[in-house]
């Protein structure tokens, strides 16, 4: 079994650090992909970090997940709200998936409260920053 973890991000996700700090963190999408890197290095695993604004890419790169990676690590964006297509991609994997938000979109708007990644994915971390893509880390490493 694959030891590299796919770590998909989607729209707005390249504007971390420079806008809504209150809401998403200080930290850009650079910092979370070092200490991503570091992370993984530390529990064996190597991973392979990526972020588009476009859905269709997204989905090319969750079908890329069917072969080759041993886990998937999603925050879909503003698309975990929105996107059947990254849902039925995503259905079609076997690999476990990890479904990660920075904030916690259930505490907010109420368009933000139904995802349909969560439909398909092991766990989920949300509310905890960065940190959460650390957590979804560990639980990648305890099925690998
Ligand atoms: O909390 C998360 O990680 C979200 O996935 C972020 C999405 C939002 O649509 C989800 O409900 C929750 C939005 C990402 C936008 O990121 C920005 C970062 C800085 C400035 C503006 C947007």
């Amino acid at each position: 079994m694959s030891k590299t973890v796919l770590i998909l991000n989607g729209p707005n996700l390249n504007l971390l650090g420079r806008r809504e700090p209150d809401i998403y963190g200080h930290d850009t999408l650079g910092d979370i992909r070092m200490m991503c890197a570091a992370h993984a290095g530390n529990l064996g695993l190597e991973t392979d970090f990526r972020q588009s604004n476009h859905e269709g890419v997204l989905i090319d790169w969750i079908q890329e997940a069917m072969d080759g990676f041993g886990a998937v690590i999603l925050n879909a964006a503003g698309y975990t709200h929105t996107s059947i297509a990254i849902h039925d991609a995503l259905k079609a994997l076997t690999c476990p998936i990890f479904e990660v938000h920075l904030s916690d979109p259930e505490t907010r708007e109420s368009f933000r409260h139904h995802s349909y990644v969560g439909l398909v994915a092991q766990a989920r971390f949300a509310g905890q920053g960065a940190k959460g893509y650390l957590l979804a880390l560990d639980a990648a490493a305890q099925v690998l």
